[in-house]
């Protein structure tokens, strides 16, 4: 008979939990016949003495048994892709990404988090979109992956249960940080998805969650060789997030942005973060003879509006009016028409004649989460249309109190204006699977 403490004891010693250990913990979790306490005890443990690969995978692999696992028609096989990124600021990459994909044939089902803390997420920038709904069962997911390629959606309650138990327990209990826990919880929820090939964009920097590029390493490599062993083809791309992704944060300011993005009017980090991750993910799946290759077809599929028509199929299909949808798609749309502007809108400008030294995204997330763009604890009302755009770029030069918008150092809920700017490379490096 196993039992609870004895297996918290096992791991206080530092020894290796059983598969069949790890297994029982996580039924005991999802059943409820466990106490919290305990469930904070044995997270400690591994917190403090770490696990192998192989618990890890184990811990993984019980995770993700604990609910409901998707399945699709063999059909697509080989097509089912997906990213998960760590957070940044402005980070809207989900948001071209997936439709660009679909465009190129694969099939995606995007399950996606809201925004907790500095970085936004990608449910709550859609749900700017008036009347668009991340509330799909897996049968409609799989509806909406035969008609459009593409959705992007919310966790279900039957998904993976074990790690909202597990989440909200190491929240309270210290135990967030812990490589094993991290690399079981990101990979639990994309394993359920049945995926064929997943990338992960690994950022580090001030405005990210991991500051330093060697932690981003160790995390990117815990969960490409976890995931591999799983069966998903994995690789991750590791990219600086010191900054903003293109030039807007914020909801709906990120949702017209990556619109102009898919008439092909992006900034070209958030182009170049997409063709990336996207070029790697068909070399992945097959689709690509290489990442540059995949990439290429990426960038065609935006520059054709391939991957645009898509948006615009997923918008309808997940709720949004016709109208509205191929309104926000025209060329030339009047976005606050449909998405809601700011109330109050701030233009600021430079104290003094300089240089554009530095842009501190952690900051500026910091200031829209207290004007409203964010949310504390779960379940938080946001306010869409809170938002920042940048109008200076790394390098330029700013005149005191001039007149015009380029001398101004950002601009709170104003619209978006095409002055995208070529900054240098966010990316790093890629990593493959072995
Ligand atoms: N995102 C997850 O899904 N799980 C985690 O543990 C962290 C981020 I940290």
């Amino acid at each position: 008979m196993m039992s609870i403490p004895d297996l918290i004891r096992k791991k206080q010693d530092g020894l290796k939990l059983s598969d069949d250990e790890i297994k029982f913990f996580i039924k005991s979790v999802s059943n409820g016949n466990i106490q919290e306490s305990q469930t904070g005890a044995m997270l400690m443990a591994i917190w403090i003495k770490g696990m192998v690969a192989t618990e890890t995978m184990a811990l993984t692999q019980a995770m993700l048994s604990s609910g409901e696992v998707m399945s699709w028609p063999s059909e697509w096989a080989g097509l089912v892709v997906d990213k998960h990124s760590t957070g940044g600021v402005g980070d809207k990459v989900s948001l071209v990404l997936a439709p660009a994909l679909a465009a190129c044939g694969c099939k995606v089902p995007m399950i996606s988090g809201r925004g907790l803390g500095h970085t936004g997420g990608t449910l709550d920038k859609l749900e700017s979109i008036p009347g668009f709904n991340i509330h799909q069962s897996t049968q409609q997911v799989q509806g909406l992956l035969d008609r459009v390629g593409c959705c992007i959606v919310g966790q279900t309650e039957t998904l993976v249960p074990a790690d909202r138990v597990l989440y909200s327990t190491r929240s309270i209990t210290s135990t967030v940080d812990s490589l094993h826990l991290i690399t079981s919880s990101i990979l639990s929820k994309k394993a359920v998805e049945s995926l064929d090939a997943l990338v992960l964009d690994i950022k580090f920097g001030k405005a990210a969650f991991q500051k330093d590029l060697e932690g981003a390493r160790k995390l990117a490599r815990s969960l490409v060789g976890v995931a591999n062993k799983l069966g998903m083809r994995t690789g991750a791309v590791l990219s600086r997030m010191d900054a903003v992704i293109g030039r807007c944060a914020g909801n709906s300011l990120e949702v017209i942005e990556s619109l102009e993005t898919l008439k092909g009017r992006g900034p070209e980090d958030l182009m170049e973060l997409v063709t990336t991750l996207g070029g790697m993910l068909l070399l992945l799946c097959g689709k690509a003879s290489s990442q540059s290759v995949g990439s290429r077809t990426v960038l065609d599929s935006v520059r054709s509006g391939a991957a645009l028509a898509r948006f615009q199929a997923m918008m309808e299909e997940q709720g949004v009016t016709k109208e509205a949808a191929q309104e926000l798609c025209s060329t030339h749309c009047d976005y606050h028409r449909i998405l809601r502007r700011a109330n109050h809108q701030v233009e600021l400008q430079a104290h003094a004649d300089g240089v554009v030294l530095d842009i501190d995204g952690l900051v500026l997330a910091e200031v829209l989460h207290q004007l409203g763009a964010g949310r504390s604890v779960p379940g938080e009302p946001i306010n869409h249309s809170v938002g920042a755009e940048l109008l200076v770029s790394l390098g330029q030069r700013v005149e005191k109190e001039q007149s015009g918008r380029l001398q101004s150092a950002l601009s709170l809920g104003a619209p978006v204006h095409a002055h995208m700017h070529a900054p240098h490379s966010l990316i790093v490096q890629s990593i493959y699977p072995e």
